[in-house]
């Protein structure tokens, strides 16, 4: 009787014993991590049945108000990863501040950013949402954590990855040592091993950009835009425009089949609008890691180190072609 695919767990326990020094609190985390996911999984299927959508207004059999979504997301996340003591301190794109794990247990050496429901604006048209999370090690050593333990770049990361809640769920991470994507089996409730060595190709035939922003880009965005879309079939162009308008769902796209993903600078988000350390930096390791590249416009994602928890930066992520061809047009001439 064939086994069937690995398990996620069985797969991160085989790289754990590859790493003979290893504590097994990584593995923990990373498990923590995707039963958070299953059980946002499992509300985000029902969200329409379930009146998660927005702020229902009623109590739930605990006498709690039903929460929205992402609220609910990040509950969920939080509380997976710091019941064990390998959380340090985490910091979500739903909390203003960081937030130290419980001194019920020595703290443990991670930090864990995260987008608990990235494009959950979606999710009433049904369309594909995500989770996203960047893994780092403390920086600081004993006492109390620190925003520092939060505000590292990109480089630093132990792990990167986001789980795609979609017409199928998917959890794609890194460890640094190649991507992986594993397929959520409800019957079993277990993500199985799907995608093993994910290489997004060299070069796409396919842009995202909310077009919808063209007058407030930056001049140099433009030439790149309408170089893309010119009929040159002997260099493969025009490519096709595809934008969900949920960072992951076009990241996986794209990853996929090839192409670049672009959230420019621009007159109402001067930063852009993505924020470095729970959506460009953990994409970023996930992109580099596959092949391909993340860029601000001119340098990498990964070495950006932010200022504060919830700094934006322009992002251009996607195959090397691609982020290189369009860090040319955007160079000062
Ligand atoms: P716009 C969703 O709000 C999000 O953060 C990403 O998931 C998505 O790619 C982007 O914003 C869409 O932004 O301005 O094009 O609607």
């Amino acid at each position: 009787m064939p086994v069937g695919p690995m398990t996620l767990s069985q797969f991160i326990l085989a790289e754990e014993r590859r790493h003979p020094g290893a504590s097994g609190e990584f593995t923990g985390l990373i498990t923590d991590i995707a039963l958070a996911c299953k059980i946002i999984n499992r509300e985000v299927g029902r969200a329409g049945l379930t009146e998660l959508l927005g702020d229902a207004g009623m109590q739930n059999v605990h006498g709690e108000k039903v929460q929205k979504l992402d609220s609910f997301a990040h509950d969920v996340v939080h509380r997976a990863i710091a019941h064990a003591g390998q959380l340090a301190v985490c910091a979500s794109e739903e909390s203003e501040d960081i937030i130290p794990a419980s001194d019920a247990h020595l703290p443990g050496k991670y930090v864990v950013n995260f987008d608990p429901l990235d494009g959950s604006s979606n999710i009433c048209a049904n369309i594909n949402i995500g989770t996203i999370f960047s893994i780092l090690p403390r920086v600081t050593r004993d006492g109390p954590r620190t925003v520092e333990d939060c505000l590292q770049p990109g480089v630093r990361q132990v792990a990167a990855g986001y789980v795609l809640y979609g017409t199928s769920t998917m959890l794609v991470y890194t460890t640094g040592e190649g991507v992986h994507g594993f397929t959520f089996e409800p019957s079993i409730g277990e993500f199985l091993l799907s995608h093993p060595s994910i290489k997004t190709p060299e070069r796409g035939r396919i842009y995202s950009v909310n077009e919808g922003n063209t007058e407030r880009w930056e001049e140099s965005l433009r030439p790149y835009i309408e170089w893309l879309k010119t009929d040159d079939a002997a260099d493969g162009r025009p490519y096709s425009g595809r934008y969900v308008g949920s960072l992951v769902a076009d990241f996986h796209r794209n990853l996929m089949y090839g192409g670049i993903y672009m959230y420019p600078a621009d007159r109402g988000h001067p930063r852009g609008k993505l924020r470095v350390l729970y959506e460009c930096s953990p994409l970023a390791f996930v992109a580099e890691q596959a092949g391909g590249m993340a860029s601000d416009g001119c340098r990498r994602v990964m070495e950006i180190a932010p200022a504060s928890l919830h700094e934006r930066t322009p992002l251009f992520i996607g195959s090397g072609y691609d982020v290189r061809t369009c860090e040319r047009f955007l160079a000062p001439a």
